[in-house]
């Protein structure tokens, strides 16, 4: 996607501040809200800038009483967004995930930053996240804002929620290419990844990658073109309807037709 927006939200004392500060560095943009005085921030990803967070009033639940929390709520029913990332306090996390159990409601997807989790070992706390993430079915990511422990992996976490996982499987060789160069670019989006290994010039025009970005890459798909004895161009063609031969085997039938024409 060109640009992707996150929606940042939590508790009042979450960590929210340290986070968004954190995540956009000094790539801010301060303002207000239209129609009240309650200061609007947001920003962009200081690593990658096509990635928008808007920052949200903290609030404790999507009931609104005071202007913050009506701001936030409008904000997070409306399209402007993407994803939500819940910023939960993990020595306090009753009273946090009672808001969680209100986003999640919402139908956009959710991921829970468990934040402060520098603090649990000294608060004699344990947290099952893969129980809680399970039991949520939201991904939860262990950060600590202030320590910055955990950020890229909550943006990398993130940014897989926002697609489905199901992505046609090609073969195996070919998959592992496409792997390599999303560990090459940070891109995930597989249509980027495949205009990528197909040479597509409006592609790498678009996302303008590093001499030696544009190295590794030419050296995967040379591996890759010498394994499969063909050019990057033809084994994507290929790839295409050897996964369409067998997908179609599989789901038509041919039934007896009624001859239209007796001779
Ligand atoms: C004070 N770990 C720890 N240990 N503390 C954190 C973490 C974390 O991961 N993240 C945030 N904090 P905000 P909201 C403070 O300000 O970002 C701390 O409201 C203090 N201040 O440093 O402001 C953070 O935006 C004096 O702590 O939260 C801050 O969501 C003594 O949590 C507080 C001790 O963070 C709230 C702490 C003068």
């Amino acid at each position: 996607t060109e640009n992707t927006r996150f929606a940042l939200v939590g508790n009042p004392n979450s960590g929210k501040t340290t986070a968004f500060n954190l995540l956009t560095g000094s790539n801010q943009y301060v303002g207000n809200w239209p129609g009240v005085t309650v200061e609007r921030k947001s920003g962009k990803y200081s690593k990658d800038k096509r990635l928008t967070i808007q920052d949200l009033p903290g609030i404790y639940s999507l009931s609104p009483f005071t202007p913050e929390e009506n701001v936030t709520r409008d904000y997070l029913l409306s399209d402007d967004y993407d994803v939500v990332i819940n910023i939960v306090d993990a020595t306090n996390i009753e009273r946090n995930l009672y808001l969680t159990t209100q986003l999640i409601e919402i139908g956009k997807p959710v991921v829970i930053a468990l934040n402060m989790t520098d603090l649990l070992v000294k608060n004699n706390i344990f947290i099952d996240t893969e129980k809680l993430s399970y039991s949520l079915g939201v991904p939860v990511v262990n950060i600590s804002a202030l320590k910055n422990n955990g950020i890229e992996e909550l943006i990398a976490v993130t940014k897989k929620a926002l697609r489905p996982e199901v992505h046609l499987h090609y073969d195996e060789r070919f998959e592992a290419s496409l792997t390599e160069i999303s560990a090459v670019t940070q891109l995930v989006n597989r249509f980027e990844l495949i205009k990528i290994f197909e040479n597509d010039a409006k592609i790498l025009e678009k996302i303008s990658l590093s001499d030696e970005q544009a190295n590794e890459i030419a050296e995967i798909v040379a591996i890759t073109e010498k394994i499969f004895l063909d050019d990057r161009q033809s084994i994507v063609v290929n790839e295409r309807y050897q996964y369409l031969t067998s997908l179609v085997a599989m789901v038509e039938r041919k039934t007896q037709g009624i001859r239209l024409n007796v001779s």
